[in-house]
């Protein structure tokens, strides 16, 4: 029988992208603690100065210039060779798709900076570089249907995980053979319970990440190496 693999990655599977993950030696919340609160629910809904910050931050955001590593490509062989379970990921880089990943097995927990949307009404989600495209005349973008708060589709602090791709994430932990932690802290909850359903499950847990993770004296093998190489390895290992 094949091995079933649920994965879940943080922000470290996209450093060798070029986009810095927040709690790294190198990361945003490292190097500028202050930046955190441009991501608070509250502070973008209630600080129209700060909202404007944070809308030019996204445009001046690595991920438009990013490309997937061999670490986005060698997860999606997971697929290919019928081991994948689901992709579960806290990003929001859409890099796991653009490295060959199909959009139904990736599971974006924290949302997407792809898209948009209105905090008002209704009005169907909106390409996000076309409301970038507006930010010189328009530098707090609003809802062409309603005038209300335009938002990228991520998930800022204070606001709920998408409950369907939670739902999703849960099913995948609890059914997996393996659960494989990539490039996370597995510090932010509710994510960070996952890897604990899996092990409740019976599931063998590997965690790659180059600093220590809460999990890893729950796991049954911890990889401290740079993930663009310690991934297709295990990759390899897993489906070979
Ligand atoms: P994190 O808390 O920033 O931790 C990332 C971890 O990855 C750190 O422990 C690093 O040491 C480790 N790491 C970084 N690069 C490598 C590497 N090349 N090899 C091995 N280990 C490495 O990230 P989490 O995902 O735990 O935090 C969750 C937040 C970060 C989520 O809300 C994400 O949406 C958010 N985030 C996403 C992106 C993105 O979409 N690419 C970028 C930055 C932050």
């Amino acid at each position: 029988m094949t091995t079933r693999v649920t994965v879940l990655t943080g922000a470290g599977v996209s450093t060798g992208a070029g986009i810095p993950d927040f709690r790294g030696p190198q990361g945003v919340w490292t190097l500028h603690p202050e930046r955190a609160r441009l991501l608070e629910i509250d502070v973008f809904l209630g600080d129209r100065a700060a909202r404007e910050e944070g809308w030019r931050d996204w445009r001046s955001h690595p991920t438009w210039e990013s490309r997937p590593t061999e670490a986005h490509r060698a997860l999606a062989r997971l697929a290919d060779a019928g081991a994948l379970e689901a992709l579960l990921t806290q990003n929001i880089d859409g890099l796991h798709q653009a490295g060959g990943s199909r959009a139904d097995d990736v599971v974006e927990l924290h949302g997407t900076l792809a898209t948009t949307s209105c905090v008002a009404c209704a009005a169907g989600p909106l390409p996000t570089v076309d409301v970038l495209a507006r930010l010189d005349s328009e530098p707090d973008p609003r809802c062409a249907e309603c005038g209300g708060i335009l938002k990228p589709d991520v998930v800022y602090f204070g606001e709920q995980l998408p409950e369907a791709a939670l739902r999703r994430a849960v099913a995948a932990s609890d059914v997996c053979d393996v659960f494989l932690a990539i490039g996370t802290t597995l510090t932010v909850y509710p994510v960070a319970s996952l890897p604990g359903v899996a092990l409740d499950s019976q599931a063998t847990l590997i965690v790659v990440n180059a600093e220590p993770t809460a999990y890893d004296r729950y796991a049954d093998e911890v990889i401290r190496q740079p993930i663009e190489t310690a991934v297709p390895a295990l990759v390899e290992r897993l489906i070979g």
